[in-house]
């Protein structure tokens, strides 16, 4: 049995929904300090900063939550640097539980990774480790904890790194740049779910009831009529996929996970799956309330509202917003892959699940678990069942196809400089067929194609969403030598096994 405290929330009397931090009210102890606005901290290459994790407290409505910061904000601070620069992140455990800080997205050097057993292990509660971050690529990445995500996440451990391009001219000037980053909240009676000695709800993942942008239920943006926003979104819900939409605008997608796509284009929606991210610009020409929107087939959720008003914005990129430019330099720089796209993949997997205690009396047929014909759960459609399902009886799985092989006993191993193609098959007849976000540790990979199809428009990506029954082939570039973890990352999944190591050397 594992020794962290996984159910302290309860033991707390009062508490309840989070809040804007403009709502604190209350004076909390050393221990607990209330939430405090989000910063924006600028580093330079060399700096040293210090980052702290801790427990806090969020008030709504005059009831309290017990929450996770880093230095005290829910998202931490976004650590905005120079393409190419590195920074010393100080990292100290002031939680409950041991945990590491991950830099998503980021190239950086193997045992910076922040993973246990592969790269390190757990930072103790009290204890401190010092992680060197190099960023070579430009765009928006985050940061969060590797050890029970399915608890530490959604409590508020998470945080955006902002990475300025060297080139100038890699992005169109905006008025204001946007770190904005979408997640939900499971509460409860009002309370925080709690957290069990293992990850719960492995069935569909834990779904939050209540949606939160940059940590808040109502989160407001204050924009001046004539201003182009430049949105940095990411999907730091365990298991929701946001589809996002702002009516009444148009939205310029430029970039994703790593950088810029190949050509920019409108989109009316932008699905963002777990770990995603997403660059869009957005010119808010007129005054007006514009909300921030996630639609489902089911249901429209307002999950932020865009507020135009006051004086006209003193500079105008309207002009340079309207283009619709094509990124030569991007399709310059992946041509020397294009050779591998039409190959045979290198490698394939299966995306599966089995269980174990759970039979009978359950409904856990494969018809009846796969009823739905939608390509991704949007909501938790089976609560009780999904709550039930823990990472001791639901084994989720990433099968390799060649071997049979799955999770710790895949250890695939490649070369720096190796272009593996890797063939992803979520198999609509497993017992409960869902989508599943995968993510690839320290390298970053192209999605090929979907179900056939060829991609047209390509970004670096290091998470791709399989949705159920589809076949996505990626092209990952094995670059960065080390110890590597490859995963759903849904945390309830990776919970239950659905991982793998590869090693490049
Ligand atoms: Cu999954």
């Amino acid at each position: 049995m594992e020794k962290y405290p996984m159910n302290p929330v309860r033991t707390l009397a009062g508490l309840v929904l989070l809040a804007l931090a403009a709502d604190v009210s209350l004076h909390g102890s050393e221990a607990t300090p209330p939430v405090a606005a989000s910063p924006l901290v600028e580093l330079k290459n060399g700096d040293t900063f210090n980052l702290t994790a801790t427990i806090v407290k969020r008030t709504l409505a005059g009831h309290e939550a017990r929450m996770l910061a880093y230095n005290g904000t829910i998202p931490g601070p976004t650590i905005k640097v120079t393409q190419g620069a590195e920074i010393t992140i100080h990292f100290t455990n002031q939680t409950d539980i041991p945990t590491t800080l991950h830099s998503h997205g980021v190239r950086l050097d193997n045992r910076y990774d922040g993973v246990p057993g592969d790269s390190q292990k757990p930072v103790a509660v009290g204890e401190s480790f010092d992680y060197k971050i190099k960023f070579p690529d430009a765009g928006v990445f985050w940061y969060h904890p590797h050890v029970r995500e399915d608890y530490a996440q959604p409590l508020g451990l998470y945080g955006n790194y902002l990475v300025e391009p060297i080139s100038p001219g890699y992005w169109v000037p905006v008025n204001q740049q946007v770190p904005l980053m979408v997640g939900d909240l499971l509460l409860e009676n009002g309370e925080i779910a709690p957290s069990g000695p293992v990850a719960d709800h492995a069935l569909m993942g834990r779904f939050g009831n209540t949606m939160l942008a940059n940590g808040s239920d109502h989160y407001t943006l204050a924009v001046k009529p004539g201003e182009v926003v430049r949105f940095y979104l990411t999907n730091v819900a365990s298991t929701r996929v946001f589809n996002l939409a702002i009516p009444g605008v148009k939205l310029k997608r430029v970039g994703g996970d790593n950088g810029r796509y190949e050509r920019e284009t409108w989109v009316d929606r932008i699905l963002l799956a777990p770990s995603e991210r997403t660059v869009v610009d957005v010119l808010f020409d007129a005054p007006g309330t514009f909300p921030l929107q996630h639609v489902t087939p089911q249901h429209t959720y307002t999950i932020g509202t865009i507020n135009v008003a006051g004086a006209k914005a003193e500079v105008s990129y309207a002009a340079q917003f309207q283009q619709l430019r094509v990124n030569r330099e991007v399709t310059a720089e992946l041509d020397r892959f294009r050779p591998q796209f039409d190959r045979p993949a290198d490698q394939s997997l299966r995306l599966t699940m089995t269980m174990a205690g759970m039979t009978g009396g359950m409904g856990m047929g494969g018809g009846m678990m796969g009823a739905d014909a939608d390509k991704i759960e949007w909501e938790d459609t089976m609560a009780m069942m999904n709550q039930m399902a823990t990472a001791g009886n639901i084994q989720w799985k990433i099968v390799d196809t060649a071997t049979g092989k799955s999770g710790m006993d895949i250890a695939w191993r490649f070369k720096v400089g190796d272009l593996v193609k890797i063939k992803i098959f979520n198999d609509p007849a497993s017992m409960h067929a869902m989508q599943h976000p995968i993510h690839f540790h320290g390298q970053r990979f192209l999605v090929l194609t979907t179900n056939g199809v060829r991609n047209d428009n390509l970004v670096w990506k290091d998470t791709a969403l399989i949705q159920k029954g589809d076949t996505v082939e990626i092209l990952v570039a094995m670059e960065n030598p080390g110890l590597w973890m490859a995963h759903c990352h849904i945390p309830e999944h990776l919970e239950s096994g659905m991982m793998f190591n590869f090693r490049v050397n």
